[in-house]
């Protein structure tokens, strides 16, 4: 079968929407580190619709751990397929990743860096990608970054490469950029500068300075629902489209970008796209990030126990999407401080309308990964404001209890979990106490006895195979 490429996109179906511009005229405003599903499913289709208004946010791509995304799309010419999933899935083909380079062209990956065109530097490596501590600060201790300030030329991590760009566009005369982060972390910007600056002044003091003075880090909140790619996908869009795809993504047709107006120099205009740029993201973040990434962190770790392999599944489950409901709505709604306009109760409910979408098999499988780095952001930041408002924490203790659990299973099981401390959590396996210790998880909650006790008490549970039942009902 034909591959797509710049060549075969004639060949395209009518209905199968492609690129409405020059790509050989698009030039490379953007150098984003993590081209993976969510960037592609997302980030880079807005910039798609933007380069079709304006040529200056063409995307290099840098992949620094896996060679896979620039071996697919490389003979593609950056292209690959979007399935927008609903009822009656929609085809576009996006063609705003020029080119994608893999850790070992550290040269090229300089170049782009360093590059006059270039504006914008942008990430989505996921929470364990910033080499943060449970603090939110650079952890100087992690492997990665120790490497880095050992050879600050020869960045192997994200932070180390931004902070060597940044070096190289100074030593060349040339302004600052914009650093966008486009990960679910609360206060995103904030901390990668802190990150990216703190390095700097390890190795690099006028640097430091220069990015001070030079280099916008704004907050930026991205959403939309993005299962992992797959044969049955692959399948779907070459019947589709016609054309083999290497790796084509999906996604639901919902996608909300808000990033903070606080950009170095001029900024795209993503508002073509449907881009929100507002002074202050943090009420859509916190929304976001303890709405449906704690729902969703919570269905996973339920979900798995109860032997349902989807969101969709899930929900479908009455005594889940019941108790994910009332979790929303009587637990972490009254921690949120919403921006004027965001009315909270529809908000719930469009989230668990976007969940209970049959048209999407998100595995919960895959949002059960690197539990340690989402859940302090996800539900324990939510805890500690309950605690300090002395609301009832039972509720919010199961998404916890039930993540000491998937730790369990697995243990007992002799699997392996995707998470950054998946030996140490494995080797603790049914010593859930030495868990709740781990203070780069838990930080103070370690120390909280009613957070612990409610915890263990949860736990116990869910051990029960009617547990659930118990505690949905309390
Ligand atoms: C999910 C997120 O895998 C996960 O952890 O909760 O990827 C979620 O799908 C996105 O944040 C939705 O915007």
């Amino acid at each position: 079968m034909t591959r797509l490429a710049n060549g075969t996109l004639s060949r395209l179906p009518d209905a199968v929407a492609r690129p409405g511009y020059d790509r050989a005229a698009m030039l490379r405003g953007v150098v984003h580190f993590g081209p993976g599903a969510f960037h592609r499913a997302h980030q880079a289709a807005a910039f798609d619709t933007l380069l079709a208004h304006d040529p200056r946010w063409g995307i290099t791509g840098v992949s620094l751990n896996s060679t896979s995304v620039a071996d697919a799309l490389g003979p593609q010419d950056g292209l690959y397929t979007l399935a927008l999933l609903d009822a009656e899935t929609g085809y576009r083909v996006i063609g705003s990743i020029a080119h994608v380079l893999t850790g070992s062209e550290r040269e090229a990956i300089r170049a782009a860096l360093a590059a006059p065109a270039t504006r914008i530097i942008s990430t989505t490596v996921t929470e364990k990608g910033y080499c943060l501590g449970p603090d939110g600060k650079l952890d100087f201790d992690h492997p990665a970054i120790a490497a880095d300030l050992a050879q600050p030329a020869e960045p192997r991590s994200a932070i180390g490469w931004i902070a060597a760009g940044l070096a190289a566009r100074r030593h060349a005369g040339l302004g600052g950029v914009t650093v966008l982060s486009c990960d679910n972390l609360a206060d995103n910007g904030r901390k990668v500068g802190a990150a990216v600056r703190a390095f700097a002044a390890a190795t690099d003091p006028d640097t430091a300075r220069w990015i001070g003075d030079e280099v916008r880090f704004p907050n930026a909140m991205v959403d939309s629902i993005t299962p992992a790619t797959d044969d049955a996908l692959r399948n779907r869009v070459a019947a589709a489209i016609g054309i083999e795809d290497a790796w084509p993504i999906q996604r639901e047709r919902f996608t909300q970008w808000v990033i903070e107006d606080d950009f170095a120099g001029e900024r795209p205009e993503l508002e073509r796209a449907g881009v929100t740029f507002t002074r202050d993201v943090h009420g859509y973040e916190a929304a976001k990030l303890r709405l449906l990434n704690g729902a969703h962190s919570t269905l996973a770790y339920l979900g798995l126990g109860l032997g349902h392999g989807n969101v969709a599944q899930a929900m479908a489950d009455t005594r889940l999407a019941a108790f994910i409901g009332r979790l929303m709505r009587e637990d972490i709604a009254p921690s949120l401080s919403p921006p004027a306009g965001l009315d909270l109760s529809a908000y719930i409910g469009d989230i668990l309308a976007r969940f209970a979408n049959p048209a999407i098999d998100h595995r919960l499988s895959q949002i059960a990964w690197d539990g340690s780095q989402k859940l302090p952001y996800r539900i324990l930041d939510t805890v500690r404001d309950a605690r300090a408002a002395g609301r009832p924490i039972g509720r919010l203790a199961v998404p916890v209890a039930a993540w000491l659990r998937f730790i369990e299973r697995a243990a007992e099981g002799s699997q392996r979990i995707t998470d950054p401390l998946a030996d140490r959590l494995l080797a603790h396996g049914g010593d859930w106490r030495a868990i709740l210790a781990m203070r780069e998880v838990f930080s103070d909650l370690s120390a909280d006895d009613v957070f612990v006790e409610t915890v263990g008490r949860a736990r116990i549970a869910l051990m029960d195979p009617q547990g659930f039942d118990a505690l949905a009902a309390a």
